[in-house]
């Protein structure tokens, strides 16, 4: 029976709020007609409508090589794929359904190849499996708000036994924790309305997974977290309470913390363009300096980013999100140090960009051109032991400049007579502090 302990707790959590910055994979059938990942349930197909996907899944470039190497070009520490999304399509060889990738075209173990490739780059590897299953006989589609058959009254007729369907997802879920070696993060996807915690049979669950993955880190999805997030640091969170929150499409103001108001680990997943799968018409991309702003937005708030791909129908991740992270890569091969192992800042975020903080290194991230030295309010002369930009390791000099001489009490980051950012998107200055506060 697994219950929870803070010292476990802080080791097994400990790569995951280093790495700070991972990539999401949403691949499957839904990437052939290109309209969504919930296509199906927008458009009410039934299995029959979706049929066809399945028989033309057959993506010739699929490389999980070239997948592993973006994420780790980009400087994404962790990658998770899609082992089964709510339209029920199996990446990976269960033998508890037909419904799978080793039964298509490609005839392959998709999961079996994406985690070794993985590790091969020396990445930490997820898979992420949802609780729903439109394909599945026995999951309900009475009454539930997103079932494709929701509407269709003769199929809603049909007797289902939602225990079998239960039963099925656990022995899938066995079957990935333990066909696949180590997995380092399981992300499930999500329990809604009345669909929650032990209607999942999630302390069984949980308890099978951590059995068999005893490292493994988990998300909060198997509850609803509507009434605040339960502490973890007291009293006796369930088994399915989850390893870190999950914000979905946004950036939470302020980090997130328990009832108490104690932090708690989070990670925001976010999209490139607007879906997560891929979609052959959505071009509405994130520009490149955008999502770098926003990965040091959730750093500087304690939490993680995982940034999602769609690998469209070929198999390939398409040129605009890989461009993207071109762009990103370029960014963390210079800065990386501002990120990786950081968190919040006991410094307040200043007018021009924000701050990340290790220790007693402090990252001002410089978004905005300055007149004259730049002013980093909230250290003291006698605090610093060195500023420099991060990128070239140049020491940036105190202002020592007669027009700063009203203000004694800050610090002045001498950049030159008239600063041009070295970096428009992101210049990086380290300030090392004597000791670490
Ligand atoms: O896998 C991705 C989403 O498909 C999945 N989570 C991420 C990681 C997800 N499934 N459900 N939800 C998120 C929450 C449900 C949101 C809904 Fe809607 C609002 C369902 C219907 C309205 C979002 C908007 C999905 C369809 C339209």
């Amino acid at each position: 029976m697994y219950k929870f302990n803070r010292e476990e707790y802080n080791r097994r959590m400990s790569w995951y709020v280093d790495a700070r910055f991972g990539m999401f994979i949403h691949w499957g059938l839904y990437a052939i007609p290109a309209r969504s990942e919930w296509g199906r349930s927008y458009e009410e197909l039934s299995n029959e409508d979706y049929q066809k996907y399945f028989e033309e899944f057959n993506p010739v470039d699929y490389n999980p090589k070239a997948w592993a190497k973006a994420a780790k070009e980009a400087g994404m520490k962790y990658v998770v794929l899609t082992a089964k999304h709510h339209d029920g399509f199996c990446l990976f060889d269960s033998k508890y359904t037909e419904y799978k990738s080793t039964n298509t075209k490609l005839g392959r173990d998709i999961v079996k190849d994406f985690v070794e490739a993985v590790r091969v780059e020396g990445l930490k590897v997820g898979l992420y499996f949802t609780l729903l299953d439109w394909y599945h006989n026995d999951y309900p589609s009475l009454n539930d708000r997103f079932h494709p058959m929701r509407n269709n009254e003769e199929y809603n007729k049909r007797e289902i036994d939602f225990d079998n369907y239960l039963d099925y997802m656990h022995k899938q879920i066995e079957e990935i924790c333990t066909n696949y070696g180590k997995l380092d993060l399981l992300w499930f996807d999500f329990a809604y309305d009345d669909m929650r915690g032990e209607v999942w049979r999630a302390t069984e669950l949980i308890n099978m997974v951590r059995k068999l993955q005893p490292d493994v880190i988990i998300d909060n999805r198997l509850e609803v977290s509507g009434e605040g997030y339960g502490s973890l640091a007291e009293g006796n969170p369930t088994p399915y309470h989850g390893d870190f929150v999950t914000p979905e499409k946004m950036i939470p103001p302020n980090g997130i913390q328990d009832v108490n108001g104690e932090d708690l680990i989070w990670e925001a997943c976010v999209t490139m363009n607007n879906n997560w799968g891929y979609h052959a018409t959505d071009k509405f991309y994130k520009p490149a300096d955008m999502l770098i702003k926003k990965l040091v937005e959730c750093v500087s708030k304690g939490g993680n980013m995982i940034l999602n791909v769609g690998p469209d129908a070929r198999g390939n991740i398409p040129k605009e999100a890989i461009e993207r992270l071109d762009i990103i890569g370029n960014w963390m091969k210079d800065n990386s140090e501002s990120i990786y192992g950081c968190g919040k800042s006991s410094i307040e975020k200043p007018d021009y960009g924000r701050v990340t903080q290790k220790g007693n290194k402090i990252y001002f991230h410089i978004y905005e051109n300055s007149i004259g030295p730049l002013p980093l309010i909230g250290i003291k002369h006698e605090e610093v032991d060195l500023i420099k930009y991060l990128y070239s390791g140049a020491e940036v000099p105190i202002s020592t400049s007669w027009v700063h001489s009203d203000y004694p009490n800050i610090v002045f980051a001498n950049l030159g007579e008239n600063p041009i950012l070295p970096d428009s998107i992101d210049t990086v200055l380290e300030v090392t502090l004597k000791n670490e506060r």
